[in-house]
């Protein structure tokens, strides 16, 4: 629903009530538990959590708005997470930094699941490995994150903490699920081109393992409204030379629906256990 979240009139926890409202109203749960923010490579992975009990379009909530990247989906679900009463509001989508709405519209999913009662996010993202054992379709745990935007999703004097941001407790909870899954450093690009060689050797340099275009404002935004975060890249490709081959958004899907199965395993189990 267009609400223009970048007018300095506009408070835009004011619209992630509002948007809260209505998936409410619309999904007919008045709170969700678990909130999942689906990146590339994963939109196929939600499935096993449980079934899906109401599909809402971005377009009818306030503050969304359709899809912009191929293979995403421009709609939310609340999908009852197995027999235990509780509930997962499982984004399709999200709104990169790259696309140039502003931060606020970049973080207005999470700011809505905190309003709607959830008390978890878990981050997902596809994204290029600078590790050569992480072959395409390997999903690694964000153990923490560089982010170079430059951006922030608070505005003000507002001094959060960001220590321990990818929750120590989720990923020992993933790792019970999957001991073979390794932890890396996210950095975060603006994109939405892909970095030159020198660019990852750079992230390399400075601790990163993995490299993409989401997730740091979005955890940010996060821990600032007291959700706990749990964070997964997919690794869909290795980073600009680290393989030879060129990059394409086509091998991005192609990795992701190899790996649906472990993912959404992955998610589901976890999920679970989280609830
Ligand atoms: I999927 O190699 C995916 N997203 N920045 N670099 C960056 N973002 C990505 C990449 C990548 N692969």
């Amino acid at each position: 629903m267009s609400v223009d979240l970048n007018d300095p009139g506009i408070d835009p926890f004011d619209v992630a009530k509002a948007a809260a409202t209505v998936i409410a109203e619309r999904t007919g749960a008045a709170t969700h538990d678990v909130a999942l923010v689906l990146g590339s490579g994963w939109g196929q992975t939600a499935d096993l959590i449980g079934p899906t009990l109401a599909t809402v379009d971005n377009a009818d909530v306030p503050g969304f708005h359709a899809a912009a990247v191929a293979g995403h989906s421009g709609s939310m679900r609340s999908v009852a997470i197995g027999d235990t009463g509780r509930r997962a509001l499982v984004y399709g989508t999200r709104t990169h930094f790259y696309e140039g709405r502003g931060v606020r519209a970049v973080v207005h999913a999470v700011r809505t699941a905190k309003a709607a009662g959830c008390s978890t996010i878990v981050l997902t993202n596809g994204c290029g490995g600078l590790n050569l054992a992480w072959g395409p379709g390997t999903p690694v745990l964000i153990s923490d994150h560089i982010n170079l935007t430059a951006a922030s999703p608070l505005e003000g004097p507002t001094f959060v903490d960001l220590t321990d941001l990818y929750s120590a407790r989720l990923r020992a909870i993933a790792h019970e699920v999957d001991p073979t899954l390794d932890e890396g450093i996210y950095v975060q690009f603006r994109g939405p081109h892909y970095e030159t060689p020198a660019e990852v050797q750079m992230a390399k340099r400075m601790g990163g393992d993995l490299v993409g275009m989401s997730t740091t404002l979005e955890a940010i935004a996060a821990r600032h409204v007291g959700l706990e975060v749990l964070g997964i890249s997919l690794v869909t490709n290795l980073a600009a030379g680290i393989s030879d081959q060129p990059l394409s958004h086509q091998e991005v899907i192609e990795a992701g629906q190899a790996a649906a199965e472990r993912c959404g395993r992955l998610l589901a189990d976890v999920v679970q256990r989280v609830a």
